[in-house]
């Protein structure tokens, strides 16, 4: 395959509801799409950072600045076999993952496109069907989080994900508890907590919950391996993981039970699987974790996701929770049993809406 030309877009797409996490509340996203052309078909992917960097240390600046000085130009041009060549070529590039993660897999998309074959099929998915829950943001009340929940399982999804930080934390999950009592449950910290909460921490215990995620600092396992120690409560790892080896040197030194992995955190596809791969082997558990993705990163997501040992639900749910209007046709939806169906056609198996897309651009930048 080769790249003939690559086009960077960046995106304002107001979110239909706010998005509120331990590090904030996020009204419109600013989303950069890489559009590549390849051997005469089209690739598209997504780069899943956060307007600022309190996810991580990517945003929409360092992803484009990563891309138009060092990823574009080295993709540009040469031939590769497969994807998995060009990401190969992007590991002397010190983190940066999300932007690596976007031009990685639009060539994906291309090879899936060449192949006659989906993008799940080509990873070696197994599954035409995914496991689907949500997750939910800080409220403004706790009252207005129930009515949520309650949307939520009436639509189908399998399992309810909430975000947590101190002052939002034990009464709440309290309440959700007592309302819905075997409903499956976790709650997601976004590393708002230290190991001086420990007794605090320990509470969580009680609530008979999936799992606590990424209670303790962004890149921190030691101090992670030390809770879980303490506490019967699953501890599943998101910010701290960027790579198959992470994910080995979590799991020797026990730093949690579960993980979640995110395309764009451990940079795309090949990555992914191989950290699902160390998985698999150590019998831990993973699931697809989300980043407020448009259509095209969402789609990714649902290939990801048919590998096997995403034996969870993740957090992959349907376009209209985000978007008035998705970027993609057909939409992503959820059926009644809470899944999503993975498309069969090759490639991405959704059409970037390029109408939509043209409306929402408030910038780009073509190379070749
Ligand atoms: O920690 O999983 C997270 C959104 C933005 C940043 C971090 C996270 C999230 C989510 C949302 O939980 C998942 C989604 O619905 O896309
Ligand atoms: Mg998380």
């Amino acid at each position: 395959m080769k790249i003939t030309q690559v086009e960077l877009l960046e995106l304002q797409l107001p979110l239909v509801a706010f998005f509120e996490t331990s590090f904030g509340r996020t009204v419109n996203r600013r989303i950069v799409l890489v559009r590549i052309e390849a051997d005469g078909l089209a690739g598209w992917g997504e780069v899943t950072c956060g307007e600022q960097p309190f996810y991580n240390y990517e945003t929409p600046e360092t992803a484009w600045h990563i891309l138009r000085d060092f990823l574009i130009p080295w993709a540009l041009g040469s031939p590769w076999n497969t994807a998995s060549d060009l990401a190969l070529r992007f590991r002397p590039i010190r983190g940066h993952n999300m932007a690596k993660a976007a031009l990685e897999n639009a060539l994906w998309d291309v090879e899936a496109q060449e192949k006659g074959v989906p993008i799940a099929k080509l990873l070696g998915g197994t599954t035409d069907e995914i496991a689907c829950g949500v997750s939910i943001g800080i409220q403004n009340s706790i009252d207005e989080l129930v009515a949520k929940v309650e949307r939520e399982l009436a639509a189908g999804y399998q399992r309810i994900k909430i975000k947590i930080k101190p002052g939002w934390d034990l009464d709440v999950i309290d309440r959700l508890r007592s309302r819905f009592p075997s409903v499956k449950l976790m709650a997601d910290a976004n590393s708002a907590y230290s190991l001086d909460d420990l007794d605090h921490l320990k509470l969580f215990d009680q609530f008979d919950l999936m799992m606590i995620e990424q209670p303790l600092g962004w890149d921190d396992l030691i101090d992670h391996a030390k809770l879980q120690r303490k506490l019967n409560t699953p501890v599943c790892l998101d910010e701290s993981i960027h790579s198959a080896d992470d994910a080995r040197k979590a799991i020797e030194i026990g730093a949690g039970k579960i993980i979640n992995i995110k395309l764009g955190r451990v940079g795309g596809y090949t990555s992914a699987r191989q950290l699902h791969d160390v998985c698999w082997s150590a019998q831990i558990p993973v699931w697809c974790g989300g980043m407020l993705e448009s259509g095209i990163g969402r789609a990714h997501n649902i290939a990801l996701s048919t590998l096997r040992g995403f034996t969870l639900p993740g957090d992959v749910s349907s376009s209209r929770r985000y978007w008035k209007e998705d970027i993609i046709q057909p939409e992503v939806i959820i059926s009644p049993r809470g899944t999503i169906r993975v498309p069969q056609n090759p490639g991405l198996g959704f059409s970037p809406d390029l109408d939509r897309i043209a409306r929402a651009t408030v910038r780009r930048e073509s190379f070749r």
